[in-house]
């Protein structure tokens, strides 16, 4: 199907999600603007590359700050707005939560309110998360009732009601994606699957002694980004619009992706201890991996495993990449 002469609104551009999404769409012939915000220091490196591409556009702007949201949307006319803005850090989101329930939970009314109030025909993607089942038994499905357990998580959920209502209530086609962790090689430096790269390239290399981290037990269904963004756009070309789940149904734990990491590199890990003083060490008994509770959260997500059983159906969504693929990929980067 040609998908020809589409505009899109790409909130979070800057970010992993937003340069896969990016990539995705020019090769589909929309036109893409994005949004960025304004830094002191270079922060559009993952989108650098399309800067050239006559369909890619940038604008200054920031997702909390409506009358800016109203005056883009107005000017951009979009077919369709993909919200993936957020401060998306779990972690950081317990340090900030007033700031982070602002930008993750309450800005996406600007944009509801925009294309409300405008009258526009236009579709709207709402980034939801796994994070919003917490602890709910696994498998977690469309089916599974939230259990959020951080600010990041609770301004998710409350996002993720609102796009509800204004469905309802004003019959817009606003799409909730819940898509479980989805990793790649533009994943940002803090997050686990990367900080484990990074690290163990740099201990192969001699430019870094030890690995630090926190929860080692936590279980993440991890996938990568390219599958993710497809999915996002598929389930904005079904025509109802609906709430879906993306997952892979594979599960890991954060200490297992460290030995798999590791292991690629040719280093074998031996586990020794418990809760703090568990260490991941090297066939020389060199200590390579260590507990830091400085990383361990005031509520922790256990275990989550996805059920995307109603994308895979009725969109047709299939993950290409499995974990090892996805680490092959992280490494190779
Ligand atoms: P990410 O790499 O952290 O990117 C977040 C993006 O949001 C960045 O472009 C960031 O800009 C931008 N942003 C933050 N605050 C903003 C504001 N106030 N106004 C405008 N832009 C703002 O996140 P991601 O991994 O691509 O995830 C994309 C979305 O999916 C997020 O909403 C995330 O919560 C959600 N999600 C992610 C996963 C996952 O596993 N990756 C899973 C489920 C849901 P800067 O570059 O300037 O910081
Ligand atoms: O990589 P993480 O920080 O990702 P988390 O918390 O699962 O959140 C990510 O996925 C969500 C989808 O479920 C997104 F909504 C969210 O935006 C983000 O993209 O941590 C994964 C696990 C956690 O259990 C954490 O406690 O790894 C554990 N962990 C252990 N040591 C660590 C560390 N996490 C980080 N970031 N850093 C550590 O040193």
């Amino acid at each position: 199907m040609v998908q020809g002469g589409k505009v899109a609104l790409i909130t979070g551009i800057t970010g992993q999600d937003g340069a896969y999404l990016t990539e995705l769409l020019l090769s589909k012939s929309y036109k893409v603007h994005g949004i960025k915000r304004r830094s002191s220091s270079l922060n559009t490196q993952r989108v650098d590359r399309f800067y050239e591409h006559p369909d890619f556009t940038l604008h200054y702007g920031d997702v909390t700050d409506a009358a800016n949201m109203m005056a883009l949307i107005n000017r951009i006319r979009p077919d369709e707005i993909y919200n993936l803005a957020a401060q998306s850090h779990v972690a950081v989101s317990f340090e900030t939560p007033i700031y982070t329930v602002n930008v993750d939970g309450t800005a996406i009314l600007g944009i509801l309110e925009a294309v409300r109030l405008l009258g526009l025909d236009c579709k709207i993607y709402q980034a939801g998360t796994s994070e919003m089942y917490g602890n709910a038994p696994a498998p977690q499905s469309i089916k599974t009732a939230f259990q959020p357990c951080s600010p990041y998580a609770c301004a998710k959920v409350m996002a993720h009601h609102l796009m509800q209502t204004y469905r309802t209530a004003y019959a817009m086609f606003c799409v909730n994606g819940i898509l479980f962790n989805h990793e790649s090689p533009l994943r940002g430096e803090t997050f686990v699957t990367r900080k484990i790269v990074d690290a163990a390239k740099n201990i192969y290399y001699g430019k870094q002694n030890i690995l630090k981290l926190g929860n080692l037990h936590a279980i993440r269904d991890w996938g990568h980004a390219k599958d993710y963004v497809k999915g996002m756009w598929l389930m904005m070309q079904y025509p109802e619009p609906e709430d879906w789940v993306l997952a892979t149904g594979q599960t890991c734990s954060v200490r297992d992706f460290c030995a798999k990491v590791f292991a690629k590199l040719g280093i074998e890990l031996k586990w020794q201890g418990l809760g703090l003083n568990e260490v991941g060490m090297d066939s020389e008994g060199r200590i390579l991996v260590r507990v830091d509770e400085r990383y361990f959260r005031p509520n922790e997500v256990e275990f989550l495993q996805g059920d995307a059983t109603k994308a895979k159906k009725v969109l047709g969504w299939e993950p290409k990449h499995d974990i090892d693929s996805l680490i092959t990929d992280m490494i190779s980067a």
